[in-house]
């Protein structure tokens, strides 16, 4: 990639964050800046560059870059996250702690839940930034430890490269299978050497997975059909256990967990559910403004940047850093238990 020697015209329509905070005096401060793993200001900013519709826009190749580039990574976090330089992350996976009994016990509203944490190797590169050998190396050690799990947490690992017909169709069925980022992770260097060093785990009953290598090394998720959110939480916080005893993640006390986009920083948790929500769905501007009190974001149902289909949405947490892992459930449960009370006053 050309290094920038001047600042990015393409900044100067963009109403991202990165092109907020990225002033000229900022840009000329770090553009030769470069982490000991060889990461670029040049590197970190081309997904905002390439892609002036970003929220964002920058990306970090390694827990260094939010030190190195601290002038630019620290006013994104703190208007994302409300999150300041002196503040200290927290983190509680104690799922006695989470007041979240089922708030959709006949499942007239919740068609299933997921909860999911990015985790990154501690001392190895992240994603864009990280060698082939590197991501091979990561690919090879959790593929390893996932595949040594047994009773609950026990199942089988999908190497992306070379997956079989049936493997696949099986896992895109189950909407397991994850597809080359788009072109935000592309331009931020995510699709590298694709589909090498990627695939899936999932456990035997198909609640448990692990993605490795796509947006961060690792994204460890729980989900399940219906609203039983505590018993979602209650698995991933197993699974990251048994994880943790295996695999030393990238933390620090002031960021939690480190990931590739600073939006994930934190818990780096999202808990969402796919909810059945038409009347809300009629009347958005009452949908988003229970949200936006609640702290959730709605979201369609094929992922990021899709859109709702048959008036079901995905409703998750917004809150990722600064907030405990058992406080972004919290919000995401205190989030529909309102909608769900909404949706039926409408009704
Ligand atoms: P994330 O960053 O959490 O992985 P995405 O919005 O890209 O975010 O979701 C990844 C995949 O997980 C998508 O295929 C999406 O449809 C699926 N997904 C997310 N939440 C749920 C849910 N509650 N139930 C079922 N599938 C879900
Ligand atoms: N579209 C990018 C992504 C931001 C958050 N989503 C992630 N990390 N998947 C943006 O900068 O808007």
């Amino acid at each position: 990639m050309q290094e920038l020697k001047e600042y990015p015209k393409s900044l100067e329509g963009s109403k991202s964050l990165l092109a907020k905070y990225l002033t000229k005096e900022i840009f000329q401060e770090l553009k030769d800046k470069v982490t000991s793993n060889g990461f670029t200001l040049t590197q970190a900013i081309n997904s905002g560059v390439q892609n002036p519709d970003s929220g964002i826009g920058a990306y970090v190749g390694d827990e260094e870059s939010y030190e190195v580039f601290a002038s630019l990574f620290d006013p994104i976090i703190e208007e994302y996250h409300g999150f300041k330089k002196e503040d200290k992350h927290k983190s509680n996976l104690n799922p006695d702690d989470l007041n979240a009994p089922n708030p959709d016990p006949k499942g007239e509203y919740i068609l299933s839940t997921r909860i999911r944490v990015g985790r990154n190797v501690k001392n190895i590169p992240l994603g864009p930034a990280i060698s082939d050998e590197q991501r091979d190396s990561v690919e090879k050690d959790v593929s390893d430890v996932l595949s040594s799990f047994k009773n609950n947490l026990g199942g089988k690992y999908y190497p992306l490269n070379n997956m079989s017909e049936e493997d696949s169709k099986s896992l895109i069925k189950d909407h397991f299978l994850f597809k080359a980022g788009d072109r935000f992770l592309e331009t931020a260097g995510l699709n590298k050497n694709w589909p090498n060093s990627r695939g899936i785990f999932h456990n035997n009953e198909k609640t448990f997975l692990v993605w490795v290598n796509e947006e961060d090394e690792l994204r460890i998720i729980s989900m399940q059909e219906g609203g039983d959110i505590k018993e979602v939480f209650t698995r991933l916080t197993i699974a990251i256990d048994a994880l943790s005893k295996k695999v030393e993640f990238a933390y620090n006390e002031h960021l939690g967990y480190i990931t590739s986009c600073p939006t994930n920083l934190g818990t780096a948790m999202r808990a969402s559910v796919h909810i059945k929500l038409p009347n809300l769905g009629n009347s958005m501007d009452e949908f988003k403004s229970i949200a936006d009190k609640y702290n959730v974001q709605i979201r369609g149902i094929h992922g990021e940047h899709s859109a709702s289909e048959g008036g079901i949405y995905d409703i998750s947490n917004k809150r990722r850093l600064g907030v405990s892992e058992v406080e972004c459930v919290q919000d995401m449960y205190d989030g529909v238990v309102a909608l769900i009370k909404r949706e039926k006053e409408l009704a």
